[in-house]
């Protein structure tokens, strides 16, 4: 039979602005609310930032998670995911302040340096197409994410052997899988992994089903049955792939992280209304959604 598919919720990100939805959770009551909600509706697991609520910037100050996250543990019992990949153009060891002073079940871990093309660059969406915003091209210009083999060690000496996190592993392209397989073969990344393939960031892999298929046989041959796979489409590849990944057996990631829309041209009024979409697309394939503790057992978080 086949495995519940576990719904993350990616709830507020570091790339999208305040200025593009007034449903993007920014404040630490929002982000506690949207993710309560999204929890209620589906979702296992919760992809957190933090942002400075006045600017709406993105922080790695651990005090700011630390305004949302014992609301939402006080609520539900969703599994916490702490990003380590902040928002520019923080430093990898600002990055992952806040998940080693929380010590959460679940952090990111970016699994390559690259170019990072801020997305709504490429699709801001309004009426999903593809429109040129200069602002945005110009602040992706000369950046780089980045994510050595050095900064990927020091994240699993700190996180995995610090505090027993497990990571959602997040694989723009298919290089990122070998660089995964490289730490698993030294014994720093342990199995049973949970890969994110994250589809449609400029500077990664295109948003795409054939690549899609190519991602999952890559890690097919790299990792055997000893991983979880999840998926997550950029903008409005977002649903599509979602789908997609979830009839290949996989898991499934949403949120206004990576997309701001419902519908084509119709924002998102919440994080939740994007959970309850996919939930019942996935339930309308005969899937069932993962509990929290599910999620767990199938991913072996510490609980
Ligand atoms: N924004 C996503 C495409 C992280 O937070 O570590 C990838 C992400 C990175 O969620
Ligand atoms: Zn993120």
């Amino acid at each position: 039979m086949a495995n519940p598919v576990i719904i993350t919720c990616a709830v507020t990100g570091s790339v999208h602005t305040p200025s593009m939805s007034p449903h993007l959770p920014i404040t630490p009551d929002q982000i506690a609310e949207q993710a309560i909600e999204a929890a209620e509706a589906g979702a296992a697991v919760l992809h957190l930032h933090a942002r400075d609520p006045e600017t709406g910037q993105p922080t790695a100050d651990p005090d700011m998670f630390l305004r949302f996250l014992p609301r939402i543990k006080q609520a539900t019992d969703a599994v916490v995911n702490i990003s380590t990949g902040g928002g520019m153009p923080m430093t990898v060891e600002q990055r992952m302040q806040a998940a080693d002073r929380v010590a959460p079940e679940m952090a990111s871990c970016n699994m390559g340096t690259m170019n990072f093309g801020l997305f709504p660059a490429l699709a801001r969406q309004t009426d999903w197409q593809h429109v040129w915003e200069p602002a945005f091209l110009e602040a992706s210009r000369d950046f780089v994410f980045k994510n050595t083999f050095q900064d990927i060690e020091v994240l699993h000496r700190a996180l995995r052997e610090g505090h027993g996190t497990r990571f959602e592993y997040e694989c723009y392209d298919l290089g990122h899988l070998y660089t995964l397989a490289h730490f698993v073969d030294r014994g720093i990344a342990k199995p049973p992994l949970f890969l994110q393939f994250c589809l449609g960031i400029l500077g990664g892999i295109g948003a795409d089903p054939d690549n899609l298929m190519t991602m999952k046989r890559t890690a097919d041959k790299l990792f055997g049955t000893d991983y979880q796979f999840s998926v997550l489409g950029v903008g409005r590849h977002q649903s599509p792939l979602a789908t997609m990944g979830a009839a290949m057996g996989g898991h499934v990631r949403v949120g206004l992280e990576d997309n701001l829309f419902l519908d084509k041209g119709v924002l998102a009024d919440s994080n939740a209304a994007q959970v309850r979409r996919i939930r019942q697309v996935l339930e309308g394939l005969g899937r069932r959604v993962a509990t929290p503790d599910e999620a767990r057992a199938l991913l072996d978080l510490k609980g």
